[in-house]
């Protein structure tokens, strides 16, 4: 479009994504850190089986997955690509510790989980492989999580990396979360757990969660 930048930026962004996708919630959660008010457009993944393989939805996101984003005039999907944006454009408060070590500890956290677990746990791969789901996802988890807590114990203090929340944290809450769901047994990951208490009780994390998005189903609205 030829909307001028600055009139673009007066638009309220739109989230195209699942109350219950952690790659949803990890973008509502960067969005509520950095207090920018958005629209939420549900994409029903299991509806119609899954709203997301629709030719229109396809047009948004050509990989056919949640979340997408309208901003400034464009139209991004990938969670972490989509944080990085909104971290470029509105840097307050920043996401990234402005220690490049520190970066780059955040950096391998977000990594294992978005390229090391949850691809390999999603609605997708687990439709495809069929039988023994639940067993299947533990296992990636598990793998994942092993590596993270002591990784996690090296670099955390309060938060993940040092005492600033950062895209690490991001990505840690959504995916314990999933862990959870598929009943991992979390008792093996102190410190993944410790961590993960403190940060769902921050108002960020809170307004965030699955249990109180627009489209939560009514019986498992908190
Ligand atoms: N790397 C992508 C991101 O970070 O945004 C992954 C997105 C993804 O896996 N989305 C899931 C999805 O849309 C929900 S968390 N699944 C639908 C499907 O698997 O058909």
């Amino acid at each position: 479009s030829n909307m001028s930048a600055s009139a673009a930026r007066l638009i309220k962004p739109v989230l195209y994504g699942y109350y219950r996708s952690s790659c949803s919630w990890r973008v509502r959660i960067a969005f509520a850190l950095k207090g920018i008010e958005y629209e939420q457009k549900a994409v029903n993944l299991i509806k119609d089986g899954g709203q997301q393989l629709t030719d229109q939805f396809k047009a948004i996101n050509p990989m056919q997955q949640v979340p997408a984003v309208t901003i400034d005039g464009i139209t991004l999907s990938q969670s972490l690509a989509i944080i990085q944006y909104i971290e470029e454009t509105r840097p307050e408060p920043r996401l990234l510790p402005a220690d490049p070590k520190q970066r780059g500890q955040v950096r391998i956290i977000c990594d294992i989980i978005a390229s090391g677990i949850q691809p390999l746990q999603n609605l997708y791969v687990l439709q495809k492989i069929g039988a023994e789901k639940v067993q299947w996802a533990q296992h990636f988890i598990n793998r994942g999580f092993e590596a993270l807590e002591p990784i996690l114990k090296q670099t955390a203090g309060k938060y993940c990396v040092g005492d600033e929340i950062s895209m690490a944290d991001i990505c840690l809450v959504p995916q314990v979360y999933n862990a959870e769901r598929f009943k991992v047994d979390m008792s093996q990951f102190p410190t993944i757990r410790r961590l993960n208490q403190t940060l769902i009780e921050i108002d960020a994390f809170k307004a965030s969660h699955p249990s109180c998005q627009p489209d939560t189903p009514d019986d498992l609205k908190a």
